[in-house]
């Protein structure tokens, strides 16, 4: 589970910040000049004004840094941000004050989380993507993944409804089946996004004050949990708010273990898509030839399913499979190596896009979840 897309210019913005504040990115050896170059070089807009506050933050982070290790009585000094979320957490979730100004003392900022985010493989042309996400090692770990679990998955399919390939191809293309599941601190990343990456910052102080629930609910160490540099954790890559509304207890434990359960996985991803109404039995996407000069509007109009079949075909869209001509679509363009592919794009595509908002990720899971079927024979 990603999230994806924000301005470069930022990213820079962020970083020069750092090179003055923390000088993290020098000693990791993480600098990536060619690409800052670049970046640098096509932001005009690049806003020297909004560097100050940027580097407050950084310089506040870092002298949360030298502070460590933290007497359990010293008085550190944080950006007021992180002040903010704190009293937050306290007066909501009661939290312990003193407890969590020494966690966020023992932090470290870390620049290439904020340097991921700029740069997400789903920004990818489709073509490009699909050879990175519907390879051989997804296909065949896929069909060793489903021949060990074919009995949890054909429950969490009568259950909830959604099909053992959609499921399978889900945590393929999330963690290639469990086998990559970030390597970031979870608590480390969400605190660099929401403290120092303004365009995302609300989004990700709510998922770090989720983190800190979970962690609390769990009873986890919220320092050990590793993720990806979203913070999204385990076999299906769920950032912690999906965790705490959408994981389900599918092995029978008593707990609800994303990272160490394959089968709490399989019931959570089927969970996730049931909840943001998967439509038993009913297509994904089908591919499709479209007239020219009416497909830009149509492409406009967004993922979202809001013209039926028929409608679409009178304005000249040819689906090139059969389908039936009651249920609403979206078209969706990608781009082949050829040049823009289109496709129907139904219900349920737009229901994987609720996982990842992206075309290429939807795209890659039903392609993904196609290959799987195939080895496996018709559905039941
Ligand atoms: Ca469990």
């Amino acid at each position: 589970m990603r999230v994806d897309r924000i301005a470069p210019s930022l990213w820079t913005r962020i970083r020069s910040g750092m090179r003055r504040g923390a000088g993290a990115v020098e000693r990791a050896g993480l600098e990536n000049r060619n690409t800052r170059k670049r970046i640098v070089g096509s932001n005009p807009t690049l806003s020297a004004t909004s560097l100050p506050r940027v580097r407050r933050i950084l310089v506040l982070l870092a002298i949360c840094l030298l502070a460590v290790p933290a007497p359990a009585s010293a008085t550190v000094t944080l950006a007021p941000e992180v002040e903010a979320f704190i009293q937050d957490m306290v007066r909501k979730h009661q939290f312990s004050d003193s407890s969590l100004r020494q966690m966020f003392a023992k932090v470290e900022p870390n620049p290439t989380v904020i340097n991921a985010m700029t740069a997400p493989l789903t920004a990818l042309p489709w073509y490009q993507f699909r050879n990175r996400y519907v390879d051989a090692l997804r296909i065949n770990g896929g069909v060793k993944f489903w021949q060990e679990h074919a009995a949890t998955l054909a429950r969490a399919r009568r259950e909830f409804g959604v099909p053992e390939e959609i499921i399978v191809a889900t945590i393929g293309v999330e963690s290639i089946y469990g086998r990559r599941t970030g390597s970031f601190g979870v608590l480390e990343a969400l605190t660099m996004l929401a403290f120092s990456y303004p365009p995302r910052a609300r989004l990700f102080r709510s998922e770090l004050e989720h983190y800190l629930l979970l962690a609390r609910e769990s009873r986890f160490d919220v320092t050990r949990v590793k993720g990806s540099y979203a913070g999204a954790i385990g076999i299906p890559q769920f950032l912690p708010s999906s965790y705490r509304r959408y994981a389900v207890d599918f092995d029978g434990d008593g707990r609800r273990d994303l990272v160490g359960s394959p089968a709490d996985a399989i019931g959570s991803v089927a969970n996730y898509y049931k909840s943001h109404g998967w439509r038993e039995g009913q297509l994904v996407v089908v591919p499709a030839e479209v007239d020219a000069d009416g497909a830009p509007a149509l492409v406009e109009l967004g993922i979202k399913p809001r013209l039926n079949v028929g409608e679409l075909k009178r304005r000249g869209v040819s689906p090139t499979t059969p389908v039936e001509e009651g249920p609403e679509a979206a078209l969706i363009m990608a781009e082949s190596e050829t040049g823009p592919s289109y496709w129907l794009g139904l219900y349920n595509f737009y229901v994987i896009t609720r996982y990842n908002r992206s075309i290429n990720y939807a795209l890659a899971v039903h392609e993904l979840a196609q290959a799987l079927r195939a080895r496996f024979g018709p559905g039941g």
